[in-house]
Formats: structure tokens, C-alpha cells, sequence
């Protein structure tokens, strides 16, 4: 393994986070770096697979309980709504829809890394919802909440984070990420939070293991996006796509294994590495809960659950809360 030159300089966090995740033992690789193009497309497919059963759950949980949810988002002066990784807020238009129909004020505001994603979405809200006020934003979570912390209004917010997107932080970060939610929010103010809740480890395993291979393809993606933008050359086909659940701890983790030894050059970080066959790269947690793990989350974060939406088989839980 090659070690760290000292005073070594990075082009981009991308450049540094790959040289820092391929050059630890183990070796690893963050899946925010799964979502390039190819990345967002594949995303899509397994949110349309049958054994991805999270998309579907949460849409359940939209569609049976919207009047409840839209009754408890409503402020007196109406509220605004703030979406945090709206993707193409597939789930989310079930109660926009009710909001326009029952005519509650409510300004939707979309954020997310994927400025294609957003003009997509506004385009699309712009014909089926007219009269919706769309306000998008473009960044990530970070440039966004501290956006959100320094304004000015008086009305009330819901921040929304739909599909589970905190279990892919370790709890560490998600007591940070969801801390950093909390600071930005005023007493009135409400969080609604999508979380896949401990089931069957075989209906977990099989979601991130599906049938189809979309899955496999999406793992061994960031190996792709690592061949085009560094000019490295991984042998794709010669690693498995490797998932895990561990019930005890509700940690599903997705590994890339390779099958044999290999030699990869990243010619733009000027780095060397050695992969030994039956060596891994772990490259995703999707952390699944139970109500006491979010609500020690919650106390973690300064927050407290208030109430919580459940899809009918259980699989899935949006919940609600609100500042301590
Ligand atoms: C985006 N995130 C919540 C998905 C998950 O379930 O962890 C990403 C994903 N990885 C494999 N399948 C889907």
C-alpha cells in the first residue's frame, strides 16, 4: 500500500476523499460519491424495483395519511416547505396536491445537489400544479441549512428529508446532520423525517441485493466514475457487489469485493494500489431503526418526536419532530 505523501494537495474533495478511503486499511469509498449522472439514473431504477420496497412504503404513507400531515404542517399564515434532496418529488407531489386542492398556502421549496434534477421537477410542477409557488434551490445540505438559518420571515418551516436518505450517515453523523437541522429551527417549526425501520433481514438483504442486477450496477458505478475522473483503470467486472445486514446492530452495509489481485493506477491523484483477491472496498451503509434508536437520535439532536406515520406492513416510518 502506498503511503501518504506529506503536504499532498487535492484538487477537490472528490480527489481527496478517493485518495484518503483507497489508501486505509480497510479500504472504502463514501456513497455520496455514487450520485454522477449514471449514478442518478440508476437510482431512479431502484426506486422502481420490487425489492426495493422503501419508496413504495413511504409513498403508502403519503397518499393514506395526507390530510393528517397536511392539517399538522399548516401554520396560521400558511407554511413553507422546504425539501431537502427532492429528487424528482415523485412521493412529495401526493400532498402538494392536496395542499393546491385545499387551498393552503404553502410555499414548496425544493433543494438539491442536481440543478437537472430541479429544473426537471419545476418544469413538471409548473404544468400540473399552476398555482403551486415553486421556489428551488441548488446546493447541498450544508450551503442550504445555513441558507435556511440566516432568514429572515416569520412563517413556519417543515423540513422534509424523505427515503431513509440518514441512514446513509453513521450515527455520528447523522446525530450531527440532524443537529444541524434542529439549530436552524424555531419553536414552531417541524422536521419530517422518512426512516426504514428493522424487519425481515432477508426483505433487507434481497433490496440491496436485487434480482435484476441494478443494484450491482450502481455499486460498481463509483468504480466507473473513479476510471472516468481519474483516469484510473479498476477492473470492474472483476469485483462482486457484496451487501450485509447485521440485525443486531440494523446496519446494512454494501462492500465491493475484488475476485482477484489487482493493480490499479489513479493516474490523476498519481497514486498506485494493490487490491489482494478477496479484498474489500466497503463503499455504503443503509442504516435500518427502531423508535428507540430515533428517539435517542432525537435527544442526541435536541429534537423529540411528536408523532410518527407508519406504511401498513410496517417496513417504513416518516416521523415528526420538533425542537426540544
Ligand atoms: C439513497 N439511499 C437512502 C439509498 C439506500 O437505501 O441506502 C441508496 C441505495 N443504495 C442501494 N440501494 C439504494
Amino acid at each position: 500500500m502506498k503511503t501518504k505523501k506529506t503536504g499532498q494537495q487535492f484538487d477537490t474533495t472528490f480527489h481527496k476523499e478517493i485518495y484518503e478511503g483507497l489508501t486505509a486499511f480497510p479500504k472504502y469509498i463514501s456513497s455520496k460519491w455514487f450520485y454522477d449522472k449514471e449514478g442518478d439514473h440508476l437510482f431512479q431504477q431502484i426506486m422502481h424495483l420490487p425489492e426495493y420496497y422503501l419508496t413504495g412504503c413511504e409513498y403508502e404513507i403519503l397518499d393514506t395519511h395526507t390530510n393528517e400531515i397536511a392539517s399538522l404542517f399548516s401554520g396560521k399564515d400558511g407554511f413553507e416547505l422546504v425539501e431537502l434532496g427532492a429528487g424528482d418529488g415523485k412521493k412529495t407531489k401526493v400532498l402538494l396536491n392536496h395542499l393546491v386542492a385545499k387551498n393552503i398556502p404553502v410555499t414548496y421549496k425544493p433543494i438539491d445537489i442536481s440543478q437537472n434534477a430541479l429544473d426537471n421537477l419545476e418544469q413538471d410542477l409548473q404544468i400540473s400544479l399552476p398555482d403551486l409557488q415553486v421556489v428551488t434551490q441548488q446546493g447541498t445540505y450544508f450551503e442550504v441549512l445555513e441558507k435556511l438559518c440566516k432568514r429572515s420571515g416569520q412563517k413556519k418551516t417543515v423540513i422534509m428529508v424523505l427515503g431513509s436518505n440518514i441512514g446513509n450517515l453513521n450515527h455520528e453523523h447523522a446525530v450531527s446532520f440532524l443537529s444541524d437541522i434542529q439549530k436552524c429551527m424555531t419553536a414552531d417549526d417541524l422536521l419530517f423525517m422518512g426512516f426504514d425501520r428493522k424487519k425481515d433481514p432477508t426483505v433487507i438483504l434481497n433490496a440491496y441485493n436485487d434480482s435484476q442486477g441494478v443494484t450491482e450496477a450502481f455499486n460498481k458505478n463509483v468504480l466507473k466514475r473513479i476510471n472516468k475522473s481519474l483516469d484510473a483503470n479498476f477492473d470492474c467486472e472483476a469485483f462482486k457487489h457484496w451487501p450485509t445486514y447485521d440485525p443486531e446492530t440494523g446496519t446494512t452495509k454494501s462492500f465491493l469485493v475484488s475476485t482477484k489481485a489487482q493493480k490499479v493506477n489513479l493516474n490523476k491523484l498519481n497514486l498506485e494500489i494493490n487490491l489482494s483477491p478477496w479484498e474489500s472496498i466497503h463503499t455504503e451503509i443503509s442504516q435500518k431503526y427502531d423508535d428507540h434508536i430515533v428517539d435517542w437520535l432525537a435527544r442526541q439532536s435536541g429534537l423529540r418526536v411528536i408523532q410518527q406515520f407508519e406504511d401498513s406492513k410496517r417496513y417504513f416510518t416518516d416521523y415528526v419532530f420538533k425542537k426540544l
